[in-house]
């Protein structure tokens, strides 16, 4: 069943986000997205998940009813409830797409170190992150503002850089999942395993086209053009899943 009411509230450059679209879509529900300012949209946020303290992000799932869900994985199980595809987390895999999700999550974080970095050393970046309906003229003025997120959220994370060499040791073990079948999913069938892995290689090379509310400078400040070198083979997978994607 497609719900109309369902709302998906996140961040356009954002591999979490990317990856609860990709659940909901998955299961072809309905859902009406709305983008996320971080500190600015933090008190509506808090005021509509009825979370008045403690860390809260997005992806935030909400549907008419009192649902509010802010994390990926729970939006997925979600999403496996209200939808009639085959199952992105099923029982009998928990374990192991568990495992997958917690290596995903290493790399998305090692992409939020990198593209905070980025952020501070680059107005570009610096504007492109401000809400696009602003006239540019005026997020150049506010561009310097946006280091007072950049250090928000340094603090909240508490972001630490991760070198090109600590992620090699993240992405052997996709190779080795996919070697003999470049299309292969990672767990022989298709799962959230696929999803979360195929997003979060973002913080290696980013797709051409997705996620789609990455912007220029952003998915330039994502990529780690010599790390990614060494793992076109999984890079092509992951291109290989976004094209079952929009083919579906
Ligand atoms: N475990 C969470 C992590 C989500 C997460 O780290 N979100 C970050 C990046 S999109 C965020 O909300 N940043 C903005 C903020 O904290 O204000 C999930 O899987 O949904």
């Amino acid at each position: 069943m497609t719900n109309p009411d369902l709302i998906l509230v996140g961040e356009g450059f954002s591999p979490w986000t990317e990856k609860a679209r990709w659940a909901l879509d998955h299961h072809r529900l309905r859902y009406r997205y709305e983008e996320y300012t971080p500190l600015v949209s933090e008190p509506w946020l808090r005021i509509r998940a009825n979370r008045p303290s403690g860390v809260i992000s997005v992806p935030f799932l909400f549907d008419g009813d009192g649902l509010a869900l802010g994390d990926s994985f729970a939006i997925t199980r979600e999403a496996d409830r209200r939808g009639d595809e085959p199952a992105l987390v099923p029982t009998d895999l928990l374990d192991e797409i568990t495992t997958w999700n917690e290596r995903s999550e290493r790399l998305m974080r090692a992409g939020r170190a990198q593209i905070l970095a980025r952020t501070e050393e680059s107005k570009e970046v610096q504007i492109e992150s401000l809400p696009p309906h602003l006239p540019r003229a005026i997020r150049g003025v506010l561009a310097p503002t946006v280091r007072i997120a950049t250090a928000y959220l340094r603090k909240k994370y508490a972001v630490k850089p991760v070198t090109d060499e600590e992620l090699d040791a993240e992405l052997g073990p996709i190779r080795a999942a996919i070697s003999d079948d470049p299309t292969r999913p990672l767990l022989g069938r298709f799962t959230l395993a696929d999803i979360a892995i195929a997003t979060a290689l973002q913080a290696v090379r980013p797709h051409t086209s997705e996620p789609p509310g990455l912007l220029p400078a952003q998915r330039e400040a994502w990529a780690r053009p010599e790390l990614a070198a060494r793992w076109e083979d999984v890079l092509a997978w992951r291109d290989a899943m976004l094209e079952r994607r929009s083919a579906s």
